[in-house]
């Protein structure tokens, strides 16, 4: 095992390569390995390699993809690997090293630097007017933070935010607590995730989830890839889109990049995908200009308006309301605008309209590449819509796709992780508990910081995430954070969010998904739900890191004995002891968790009801609605460029696990722009020439991301490519999407000046 790294990496080492159009294979096999050996040595890679995702293992910490029923034995993705190594890591940090590091010099490092330090291994405080953390006892930690909580002026002046890998068993307790205190504050990662989906599927559907499963992938006839990067992001997803293929689909990506593993897939679970040249996964790829999938899916729609033979009358007669006003929107616009739109030419537009016409079975996939603009929530309907013409929900091989980031970011809000959950949860919390839960909505993230900016906000906790790193505008951020008396991070690595800070900040470390769980009645599972609604049980088996680390439950229930007290009648105690106990309560409170216990005992798990799939539609009209909604589509000044803010190969969302991004060809570096070769010469600029990169935004401030390296790449025309979050700093905090708030990481208006 090799020792954590002293220095920091030096970003002018960075070299450039050819990219590849392939992904996986032996070198994703051996990527993996490298990366596990160094973090966790032999033993414990391969004790833990073989227990990701199997049936009675621990849940992939990596992303929130399905497994399929028969899993063989060590199904596991490069990128999955990486995240169980990351965590799984030998290396730990605890007093000693926060006595040799103060506070204001680890600000100094890289997020790469402070993750690949190790595991947090005991409970710290940085006091209020110093600049180190030090060791402090649990009781002393939750005495401090119920202290303050207790003498807030307004519970609304505390907020507490979630990411997506907290277990089920943690999330309702957690939200338990929160509304306890009387505040609906809960932001979580989703508000800058898949918010857009949830906002737009509910208004369209009434369930702000996927409808489909695995085997409607494997039986679709044409599956749109969107906004999505699986060869990275959900590596697992190639399998199945291989086997969907070899069942007889066509596959479309539609993206500004031409991304490895959509254009060429070597499958490292089968011997052909080790020797042979693997799977061109994608028929057709459509290089759309950032922002105008909008555009695209009116486009599509219009075409297939001319079709009347394609479309289905019935279930839009029977299931459908809106149809008239969205006939006639569509056919008024016109095509030439709407294929401006998408930088791409007619005829592309026309071929996708045409692999929809002869396709009985549709399913659109979505992800960060669609959720994350202003003008994505009207997309999001434009897909429903277009699905819709053809009667594409609520029957097998079709229907919507969105493919959520974190392991477990859907049973989360599932769980009550929400600031503004519907009124039924509220009532069932109520009648559950006895206590009258706040009615109020809370802050999501965008307006958590513009409360703590404003001075509105004494107290932020957050159990796990990187708050301060996943977020936009990092300068006011920043600042923002700063300016809180109390911040708590329950976490398991070190990170930003520990070192921009509060006045007193407490580092809570907790267990992983890998680690076992023993309380007072033995070992405890817990649960989450995937990205299809599928619920199942997670196991950890590795012996913890530390022997002072406490699970999530364990946090928030002692916290929750002090914070709350008497004034609500929990059995906090019995919660902490034997997890079964929190989830007899979720089958009450949550719809579809009846005989939770039994349920969960199924090594295969349970899938929640989705109203889509019986079609039925439980919206305000009690149809599936097509929605008309204005055009929309970024409009770039000349000499500027739209930014997409978006991962590295080797990167977990703010959790940087290496310095490569392989597939497209970069090494040791992470600033680089990746622009394209037209618009290098409009803009008299080269590859390798070093520029800052300066969002400009109606504000009239200049954002700037200094020193990045100019890659000169196969991108769509006007638009540029860098990595998050080093480029955040460049996103304003009041750019966000319509209706869903997130923030706009993937449109972001630039201009380059030499640095
Ligand atoms: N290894 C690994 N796995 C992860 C994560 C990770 O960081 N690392 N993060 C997890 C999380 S939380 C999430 S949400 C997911 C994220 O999964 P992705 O959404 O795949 O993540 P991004 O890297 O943001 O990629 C966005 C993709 O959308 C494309 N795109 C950008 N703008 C547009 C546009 O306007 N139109 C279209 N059609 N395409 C566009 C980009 O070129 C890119 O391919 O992955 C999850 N899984
Ligand atoms: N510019 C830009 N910004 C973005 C995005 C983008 O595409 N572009 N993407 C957005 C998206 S999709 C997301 S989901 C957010 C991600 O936002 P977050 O979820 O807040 O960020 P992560 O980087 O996933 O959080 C990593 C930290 O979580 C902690 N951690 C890991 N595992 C556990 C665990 O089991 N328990 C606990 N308690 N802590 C744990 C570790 O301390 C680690 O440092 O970022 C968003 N921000
Ligand atoms: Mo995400």
């Amino acid at each position: 095992m090799s020792r954590a790294p002293r220095e920091d990496f030096d970003e002018s080492d960075v070299q450039i390569g050819k990219h590849k159009d392939y992904a996986a294979g032996v070198p994703g096999v051996y990527h993996a390995l490298q990366k596990s050996y160094e973090q966790m040595g032999a033993t414990r890679t391969a004790r833990t390699l073989l227990k990701l995702n199997q049936k009675d293992g621990f849940d992939c910490p990596g992303c929130a993809w399905p497994e399929k029923d028969h899993r063989h034995v060590a199904e596991f993705c490069e990128n999955g690997a990486k995240a169980v190594a990351e965590e799984a890591t030998k290396r730990t940090i605890g007093a000693d090293f926060f006595a040799r590091h103060a506070v204001s010099e680890l600000d100094q490092k890289t997020d790469w630097w402070l993750g690949q330090q190790g595991r947090l291994a005991e409970p710290l405080i940085k006091p209020a007017g110093q600049d180190h953390y030090v060791p402090i006892s649990w009781d002393a930690a939750f005495d401090l933070i119920a202290t303050e909580l207790r003498g807030l002026d307004s519970p609304d002046r505390a907020t507490f935010y979630t990411s997506g890998r907290t277990s089920n068993e943690a999330a309702f307790v957690y939200q338990l607590m929160v509304r306890a205190l009387g505040t609906n504050n809960l932001p979580d990662c989703s508000n800058m995730c898949h918010e857009s989906s949830g906002s737009a599927l509910t208004e369209a559907i009434g369930v702000g989830k996927g409808s489909v499963q695995i085997d409607d992938l494997e039986q679709a006839d044409l599956i749109v890839v969107m906004g999505q990067n699986p060869g990275t992001n959900h590596p697992r997803m190639l399998s199945t889109l291989e086997a969907a293929k070899q069942n007889g689909a066509v596959i479309v990506a539609v993206n500004p990049l031409p991304e490895a593993g959509l254009m060429n897939f070597h499958n490292p679970q089968t011997p052909k995908g080790v020797v042979g040249s693997g799977t061109p996964l994608a028929d057709d790829f459509l290089q759309i200009r950032i922002g105008g999938d909008q555009a695209l899916m009116m486009a599509v729609a219009q075409i297939l308006l001319q079709h009347d033979e394609v479309l289905d009358h019935a279930f839009i007669a029977e299931h459908t309301a809106g149809f008239d006003d969205y006939v006639a929107h569509i056919k008024g616009l016109d095509l030439a605008e709407l294929v401006g739109a998408t930088g791409l030419t007619e005829s592309q537009v026309r071929s996708l309209a045409d692999r929809f016409l002869a396709s009985r079975k549709t399913i659109v996939c979505w992800a960060m590449g669609i959720t994350q603009h202003k003008h994505s929530v009207p997309t999001i309907h434009e897909i429903v819509n277009v699905l819709m013409l053809q009667g594409n929900l609520g029957r097998p091989g079709a229907g919507v796709c969105p493919v959520r980031g974190h392991s477990n970011v859907q049973g989360d809000r599932t769980m009550g992780i929400f600031e503004k959950m519907p009124e039924w949860f509220l009532d069932n919390l109520q009648q559950e508990f006895g206590f009258e839960p706040p009615r109020k909505h809370g802050h999501d993230v965008v307006n958590s910081l513009r409360a703590m900016r404003d001075g509105e906000i004494d107290v932020f906790m957050a159990v796990g995430g990187n708050f301060v790193r996943a977020t936009p505008d990092s300068n006011l951020t920043e600042a923002a954070l700063r300016q809180c008396r109390l911040t708590v991070q329950v976490s398991t690595k070190l990170n930003r969010s520990h070192t921009v800070c509060g006045e007193t900040a407490l580092i809570l470390p907790t267990l992983g998904r890998t680690d076992r769980d023993r309380q007072s009645s033995g070992d405890q599972k817990v649960s989450v739900e995937d990205s299809m609604s599928r619920v199942h049980g997670s196991r950890g088996n590795l012996k913890p890191p530390s022997g002072q680390l406490l699970s999530e439950v364990a946090i928030v229930t002692r916290l929750a004995r002090r914070a709350v007290g008497d004034r609500v009648d929990v059995p906090w105690d019995d919660f902490e002891a034997d997890y079964t106990t929190i989830r007899d309560r979720i089958s009450r409170v949550v719809p579809g968790f009846d005989d939770y216990e039994t349920k969960l005992a199924d090594p295969n798990g349970f899938t929640l009801p989705h109203a889509t799939r019986s079609r039925r539609f439980p919206t305000r009209t009690g149809r599936a609605n097509f929605a008309a909604c204005p055009l929309e589509y970024p409009k770039i000044p000349p000499g500027r460029l739209l930014l997409q803010t978006l991962r590295s190969h080797d990167q977990y969302n703010t959790t940087i696990y290496g310095l490569d991004d392989r597939y497209r060809g970069i090494k040791d570096g992470r600033r680089v722009v990746f622009v394209n070769a037209d618009d290098l010469r409009t803009l008299g600029l080269a590859d390798g020439e070093m520029v800052d990169l300066v969002s400009e935004w109606v504000d009239g401030v200049d954002r700037r991301a200094e020193n990045f390296r100019i890659v000169q790449y196969d991108t769509a025309k006007g638009c540029a490519a860098a990595y998050y979050p080093e480029t955040n700093v460049l996103v304003p905090l009041d750019s966000v999407a319509d209706t869903s708030n997130t923030p706009t990481s993937k449109s972001v208006i630039i201009r380059l000046e030499k640095a």
